[in-house]
Order: C-alpha cells, then structure tokens, then sequence
C-alpha cells in the first residue's frame, strides 16, 4: 500500500511538469485555454448550474471561488438533470457567461443550439461528452482527452485543477476535491487515483486533509469538518439530492466553507431518515411485487412515491439495491421517477418528463468491465434517443437519462434491442 501511495505522489507531485508527461498533453492545453477566456470576461455576469449531488455542489463551490478571485461574484442555479427545457429557460433568463459543472458533457450540441450565440459558456464535466466546434460553447472534459473521469478525475477536482492552473490561491480549497471526488465513489478501488490523487496529495500537503488506512480501504479525514470525506459528501448528498426541492444545496455549498451548524447538520440527518423510509418502503414493495422483467432487464417505476426528494433518488435506490437478493445479479436494473414540474432556481418547466436511472450489479459489472456485457455508457444515450430522450450522465456501471413520461416501456424495448445486438443472441453468462 505504502508503494502505491508513494508511486502516485511521485508521479503527481507537479502540476506544472510532472502531470504533463504522464498524460496527454493537450488536456493542459485545454485547461489553459479555457483559463485565458475565463480571465478575459471582465465585468460580465457569470451563471454557474450545477449538479446537485456532493462532486456537484464541491464543483460549484470550487467554482464560486474562481470566479470571486477574478471579481465576480456567480450566481448559483443547481439542476437535477441537463434537459433542452431547463436550458431553455436558463438561457431566457440570464446573459453572460455560463458555466456547467459535474453536468452537460454530452449536451454541449444542443446548449450551443438554443445558447444561439447569447452567452459564452464553459462545461466542465468528467462524464463522457462529445467534441463541438463552436465560437461560443467549450467543453472542458478529460474524457475527450483518453482520461477517464468515471476513474481518475471528477468534477470537483476538474474544477480544482482548472482554478489551480489559474492561481495557487485554489490550493486553500483542495480538501473540496477530495470530498467531491469521494462522494462520486473514486475511491472504491481502496483510494482515489489519477487526478483526484493530485488534489489529494495537495490537500495533505496543506495540512486539510490525513490519510487512514482501514482494512483495504483508504479514508480521508478532512480536518476542516473533524470528520472523514465520506460522511461529509454523504450529507451534502442528503442535503443537495433529497433536500432538493427545499434548495438546501445552498446550504450545502456554504456549509463547505463555513462547516455544519448544527440546524444544517440536523436538516441532513432528517433527510437521510426520510430516504431511509421511502427506501424502505419501496424495497418491501418490490419483494412483494417483483420487478418487470425483460431478457436482459429488471425494471420498476416509482411514480412520486419518494417525492419531496430529488429524482436522483431512484439512482441511489438502485445503486442501493443492485447486489440484495431479490435482484437477478445478470440483469440490467432499471428504475423510473417522475420529475417534477417546479425546478426551485427556475421556475415551472412545461413537461412531463421521468427520470431513468441504470445500474448494474456486481455480477454484470465484472461482464461489463471485462467487455463481455454492453456497458450502461452506451445503452442508455442510444436508447434514450430513440424514444426523443436526454441522456447526461452515463458511466458504464451507471447512466441515467431523462425521457418522456408514457415512454417507459418503450424505452425498455429499445435497450433491449440494444443489448441483443451487442451480444448477438448470446446469454449473459460468466
Ligand atoms: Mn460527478
């Protein structure tokens, strides 16, 4: 272990020479550019929309500080989900530069359409995303560089990197990646990698963040909060994802900076109790009922059963229930919630629209990584846009999209179509 740890510092001790050489070197090129457009924008407003889970709401936090250390003081807009609806809207509403963050990769084509050379905007996003060329829209994104966000890099510490190419003033926020890269799971292979050891390292350098190794696990105890990185981004999740109809991912942003006072802290505990509950609920529903289940998928829909909370709730439901034992561990796991109409920075969005959340379990994540089974990464994009959907979010062991309500089993149809292709009749079988 103690191998590995030195490996990657000596790899990552430099941001300005030793990262260069073990990655692409265009990807700083990127970042540099991206930081001389930002630096030239004197006077204008800024915008920045933000996912609403941790790596989200730690983006927007890093972000907010950039953007104060060029003198602006951003204004915060946080979404769910990257929809032409919502973009719409946001487009209607404010001028000047808009900055996507831990969202929008692959939805850089149809922002650039309804932007219509408005705004300038910058996506600063670690999930796969597709090139552009356009005078006004710039994609910041390791993943078209051959790095794998999924892995090495999430948005917070993208955010990180991005403002620490600017100015060693980022380094004061470092312990901010460590918790956003954290609460995105990288480091479910034992520790963070890549990228994310770079913000680590600094963090622990600067004194805001101890490493401690708990069986085969590395934990990150972040001095700031007297607490460990997990259980931080755990309640930014509480407070950003099921409080996010009553926008505490305000205070989930400030809390950042200004630690948990005590009502935030109990707020987050509240929400977490209520999750439980409607989680609770559903999984003694599902045991009952069973799933709706196709060849290679197992699906269910929760209509508004775990409103108020956010519709990133079904992912974290079926990111919680993919290995339990009334769930076939070969199948595809599919869930569905309905989203509402009142997005709370915005205002009433003119849709009916579900949430699709994808996962895989264990199972058929070892097929997937092997190559064997289609990841999510490419189901979901696909099969959303056959049914006139938006996929955003799409790892391969997890994807979400969002498409139109009364489209469900069609959606379902599509995917299966798709998997039957890759695998050419096969049966998921190790
Ligand atoms: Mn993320």
């Amino acid at each position: 272990m103690r191998f590995f740890i030195a490996t990657y510092l000596f790899q990552l001790d430099n941001i300005n020479s030793g990262m260069e050489e073990f990655i692409d070197g265009r990807f700083f090129d990127w970042v540099d550019d991206a930081a001389a457009k930002i630096k030239s924008f004197k006077g204008e407003d800024i915008t920045i929309v933000h996912h609403n889970d941790a790596d989200g709401i730690c983006s927007a936090a890093i972000l907010s500080k950039l953007c104060e250390y060029l003198g602006h003081s951003p204004r915060l807009i946080c979404i769910e989900k990257v929809h032409p609806a919502i973009v719409e809207k946001i487009h209607e509403k404010v001028d000047g530069v808009i900055i996507y963050t831990d969202l929008g990769g692959l939805a850089a084509k149809m922002i650039d359409e309804i932007n219509a050379g408005r705004s300038y905007v910058f996506i600063i996003d670690h999930h796969p995303a597709k090139p552009i060329k356009s005078d006004h829209v710039f994609v910041l994104d390791p993943e078209l560089g051959g790095i794998s966000g999924d892995v090495f890099v999430s948005a917070a510490t993208l955010n990180y990197i991005f403002f620490r190419r600017i100015t060693e003033e980022a380094k004061k926020y470092a312990y901010i990646a460590v918790i956003g890269a954290v609460g995105d799971y990288h480091d479910r292979s034992g520790g963070v990698l890549g990228f994310d050891r770079f913000a680590l390292q600094e963090a622990i350098e600067e004194n805001q963040v101890k490493v401690k190794l708990e069986q085969y696990k590395e934990r990150y105890f972040i001095r700031f909060f007297n607490e460990y990185a997990d259980v931080v981004a755990k309640y930014l999740t509480d407070l950003g994802a099921c409080g996010y109809g009553m926008r505490c991912y305000r205070d989930a942003v400030r809390v950042l900076f200004e630690g948990f006072d005590e009502e935030t802290l109990e707020e987050a505990k509240k929400l977490d109790k209520l999750r439980e509950e409607k989680f609770h609920a559903e999984i003694e529903r599902l045991k009952a009922n069973g799933f709706n289940e196709g060849d290679y998928t197992q699906w269910f829909h929760v209509e508004d059963r775990f409103s108020p909370l956010g519709v990133k709730s079904v992912g974290e439901f079926c990111q919680l229930i993919k290995d339990m034992i009334f769930v076939d561990g070969k199948k595809y796991l599919i869930g569905f919630q309905n989203m509402p109409r009142i997005i709370p920075d915005i205002g009433e969005i003119e849709w009916n629209a579900v949430k699709m959340s994808g996962r895989a379990p264990t199972q058929l994540e070892r097929l997937i990584l092997r190559g064997v089974a289609p990841g999510l990464e490419l189901l979901v994009p696909e099969a959303s846009k056959a049914v006139g959907g938006f996929a955003d979010a799409t790892h391969k062991i997890a994807a979400a999209c969002v498409i139109e309500r009364g489209k469900e089993e069609e959606f379902i149809q599509e995917f299966e179509k798709l998997v039957r292709l890759e695998l050419k009749g096969r049966k998921l079988t190790e």
